[in-house]
């Protein structure tokens, strides 16, 4: 069984993502949506309403499934036998970070990371950004899937109150 990882901190998840999912689920028998949660960032949404929004969201693929990790993703690899991370690259400066991760997480465990590079439509999105825009009143609809710009929308009025 091939099987790989995409990890993430989907803080929401975004059509950027859903696309290098998919291809993922292409690729390989069985592909885990890895929600990474780290205690010390700040996030809109928690690990669980990110999970869920994911669940949803990857419903088409009958081989991908939703799971958490704290701590290091080679750690997860290792009890979930995983051997290959898929990332999406955007541009230049994704493959810096990137390439430095790669060589790391290969450093630390038996797993190769796999880059798929992003579909020109996607390839300005971020959950950073549309974040940012959504608190703004920016238009963010059509980057995100319809529930989560719902999601979005309500915390953004919640913190704004
Ligand atoms: N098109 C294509 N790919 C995209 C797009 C897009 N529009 N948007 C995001 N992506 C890709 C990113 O390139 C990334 O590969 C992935 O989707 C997830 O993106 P984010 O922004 O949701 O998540 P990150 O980058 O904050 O997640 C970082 C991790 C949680 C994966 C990383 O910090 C990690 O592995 N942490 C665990 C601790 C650890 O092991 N540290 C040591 C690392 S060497």
């Amino acid at each position: 069984m091939r099987r790989a990882v995409c990890p993430g901190s989907f803080d929401p998840v975004t059509n950027g993502h859903l696309d290098i999912v998919g291809r993922a689920a292409q690729l390989f028998d069985e592909v885990v949506v890895a929600v990474g949660v780290n205690a010390s960032k700040k996030r809109l949404f928690t690990p669980e309403e990110r999970m869920d929004m994911l669940r949803r969201a990857c419903e088409p693929w009958d081989n991908v499934r939703i799971d958490g990790f704290s701590g290091l993703l080679t750690d997860f690899c290792q009890e979930h036998d995983v051997h290959a991370i898929v990332k999406g690259l955007r541009a230049v400066s994704d493959f810096d970070y990137e390439l430095q991760m790669a060589q790391m997480n290969a450093s630390l465990a038996p797993v190769e990371t796999v880059f798929v590079p992003t579909s020109p439509e996607w390839s300005f999105l971020a959950s950073s950004l549309v974040k940012e825009v959504a608190t703004y009143g920016g238009d963010v609809s059509g980057l995100v899937p319809d529930f989560v710009h719902d999601a979005l929308t309500a915390r953004l009025a919640e913190r704004q109150r």
